[in-house]
């Protein structure tokens, strides 16, 4: 059931009351991928979605044991890593997870005291404060472990204006494909074992003073054949969501249940991108071979003016457009959404991506969570995984 938080205006912001400001996030600093070849994801990447080149750690910089490419599109940076030797620790990671997200860095003013505000509280520290210089300034680091092997990275970047990060060179490039209208992260999701959900949401609460403000329990996430849980995690500003997954038991075999035994474990199941016109954006996308989702059935679109009511009226998109692209439509007490996820984007059915559209509405489309599984479970199906 949803969980009422309630949520006062502060100024510009939408505070949530109860969360704990011992630890203030200023944004998502940057996502960092391990990957099996970064050089041939960094051109998928830039190609299929449009982000441009920014820079580059390798050997040509000093760094021996790897290479990592930075790109960018709006607010959203990208890091893609690979190891350069057998012995990099990166390749455990690797063969146990495929390719995926190690790192989910969170700006900060701070990282020292980021770091001790939530080892304190019972994080397991995976960087300890570091100080990286170059010519271009100065940057603080510090990591904590979340769910899995992912990490969190706090970056304190005031003293610094360089390329991405101080050892970093600026990667030139001549090619620069258009931008997708890709503008920033709106929320990452986790999946964790049975019965881990709410022991990570208690430690979002306790070690990073973060509030679940939503809800989903299996009896509203389900379809004929499996279902899951997820509860929404917020910081007290709102600009940072991490939902948590967690399987549930149904007459098949759930997506969630799916994802750890291909990953061997938790880890981030979707990064959801925000732009500010999903008919331009998935168009493109489409155009250039990224893969979605199948649509739901022809019902779905008949019956969104019921689903969305009030909002319909204050809907601009043609809805003829929107279901030949198979966007869904959702919408809650304060206005709509369109979304779409793509296929996982590695081999693996693990990491995707979901294009997110808010229109007033700031819930998770759960009005398509039906249509949405029903749809991976064909995917599934196709595995030989439900
Ligand atoms: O982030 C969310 O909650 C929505 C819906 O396995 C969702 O995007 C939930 C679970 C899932 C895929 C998408
Ligand atoms: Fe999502």
């Amino acid at each position: 059931m949803s969980k009422e938080v309630k949520s006062v205006e502060y100024g510009l912001e939408k505070i949530f009351e109860g969360a704990q400001d011992f630890l203030p996030l200023l944004g998502t600093d940057y996502v960092e991928l391990y990957v099996g070849n970064a050089k041939q994801a960094a051109h998928f990447y830039k190609t299929a979605f449009g982000f441009q080149s920014v820079a580059y750690a390798g050997l040509e910089t000093g760094v021996k044991d790897r290479t990592s490419y930075v790109i960018q599109q709006g607010k959203i940076r990208f890091v893609l890593t690979t190891p350069l030797t057998p012995d990099s620790p990166i390749n455990d990671h690797l063969k146990k997870h495929g390719d995926g997200v190690k790192v989910a860095a969170l700006w900060v003013e701070d990282a020292r005291s980021a770091f001790e505000e939530t080892t304190k509280r019972g994080a397991k520290p995976f960087m300890e404060p570091t100080v990286e210089k170059d010519e271009f300034g100065e940057t603080v680091r510090s990591g904590i472990y979340t769910y899995g092997e992912t990490v969190h990275m706090f970056v304190e970047r005031k003293n610094y204006n360089g390329p991405f990060l101080p050892g970093y060179k600026v990667w030139e490039s001549d090619y620069k494909p258009e931008p997708t209208g890709l503008k920033y992260i709106d929320h990452m999701v986790g999946n964790v074992g049975w019965g881990e959900m709410n022991t990570w949401v208690k430690w979002y609460e306790e070690v990073m003073g973060f509030v679940n403000f939503l809800s989903f329990d299996d009896k509203q996430i389900n379809t004929e054949y499996s279902a899951l849980m997820s509860k929404v995690m917020s910081n007290g500003n709102g600009r940072i969501k991490f939902p948590i997954n967690e399987p549930a038991e149904g007459k098949k075999k759930s997506q969630i249940e799916e994802y750890l035994d291909f990953y061997g474990g938790p880890g981030i199941q979707h990064v959801a991108i925000a732009t500010d016109d999903i008919i331009t954006t998935v168009t493109q996308l489409r155009a250039r071979g990224v893969e979605f989702l199948s649509a739901p059935p022809a019902e779905y679109y008949e019956d969104v003016p019921n689903r969305l009511g009030d909002h319909m009226k204050m809907m601009k998109e043609d809805l003829n457009v929107i279901k030949n692209l198979a966007i869904l439509v959702d919408a809650d007490e304060e206005g709509y959404l369109l979304q779409i996820f793509t296929k996982p984007l590695q081999d693996r059915p693990t990491l995707f991506f979901e294009i997110i559209q808010r229109m007033g509405a700031k819930g998770f489309g759960a009005g398509n969570f039906k249509a949405l599984f029903e749809s991976i479970e064909r995917e599934q199906a196709k595995r030989g995984t439900l």
